[in-house]
């Protein structure tokens, strides 16, 4: 028999390293919004994604594993705009990854942080990524030479959005996009648990990174763009009238509130075919 064929057939464990740089880039992305675009049409333009929203390139062994972590709650619109943009530019960047959508459960206070943690907690539990990225639901990456890897030290990556005028609207701003490893997540105990509402858990993350003895590393401003969906401040994620007294004790709390403290109740695990949707009640503020 003619076994020749057999010779294409090749070994996950065999295939050379990705280059270091991707050779598939194109930089400087239009991002539009299309009407009418449906997640069945998303899921059709990404035929190399497997349920439950993982990829990992084809013909070469990634040298990078991220996780995307997005906090939501009633923004699908938003999140079909963010799949349709990402699937494509995290392939292109040659990255095994998977996208994580961390639903909160009812109709409480929203919690981006705590769902954060959740997410690291959830995604850990899974695979063994060297990186997590924590990203807004309404922020779309303008370049794709903006990777989605982790540096020495956390990566805030949302350095220039639009609604910014395209640079940073303070020097400690950490907000929008973020990305840690495993390592750096747990030197600062994840991040807090207990800012409910809009506003604030942001720079008590990025306090958290420098009372841990980290800094913060960023993109270029040419690079670190990001277009923001427009939208009114959302019923159910009022501002947080706590969060300045909060910050004022960040270094008191961030050792005793975080990944030690989490806990929260899965609902339900959902392997959807653009990414794993993990609903989850994360209870009241206190
Ligand atoms: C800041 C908010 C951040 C928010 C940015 C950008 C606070 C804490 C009081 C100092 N911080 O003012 O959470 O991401 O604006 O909108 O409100």
């Amino acid at each position: 028999t003619n076994l020749s064929h057999l010779i294409f057939v090749q070994n996950k464990e065999d295939m050379p390293y990705c280059p270091k740089t991707s050779p598939l880039t194109v930089g400087p992305i239009h991002v539009s919004f299309p009407s009418g675009l449906t997640l069945a049409q998303v899921a059709r333009k990404n035929p190399m994604v497997v349920r439950g929203g993982h990829y990992r390139p084809p013909d070469c062994e990634a040298r990078h594993r991220t996780a995307i972590v997005i906090p939501h709650r009633n923004r699908e619109h938003h999140l079909k705009f963010l799949l349709y943009y990402l699937h494509p530019f995290l392939q292109r960047q040659q990255l095994s990854y998977s996208i994580y959508v961390i639903h909160q459960a009812g109709n409480y206070t929203f919690n981006r942080a705590k769902l954060m943690n959740v997410g690291f907690r959830e995604a850990m539990r899974e695979a063994d990524w060297d990186c997590l990225f924590f990203h807004d639901v309404d922020l779309i990456p303008e370049n794709d030479r903006n990777t989605y890897t982790c540096d020495q030290y956390p990566k805030h990556a949302a350095v220039a959005m639009d609604k910014f005028g395209y640079k940073l609207p303070y020097n400690m701003y950490f907000g929008g996009v973020s990305a840690l490893t495993p390592l750096h997540y747990l030197k600062m105990n994840g991040f807090p648990n207990n800012y409910w509402g809009w506003g604030g858990e942001d720079d008590d993350i990025g306090i958290r990174v420098s009372l841990a003895g980290m800094v913060i590393t960023r993109p270029s401003l040419n690079v670190g763009r990001y277009k923001m969906i427009k939208h009114k401040l959302d019923e159910g994620n009022e501002v947080n009238p706590k969060r300045f007294n909060m910050l004022a004790k960040t270094k008191q709390t961030w050792k005793l509130d975080g990944m030690n403290s989490l806990e929260y109740e899965v609902l339900s695990r959902e392997y959807l075919p653009l990414y794993t949707n993990i609903t989850v009640n994360i209870g009241i503020e206190e």
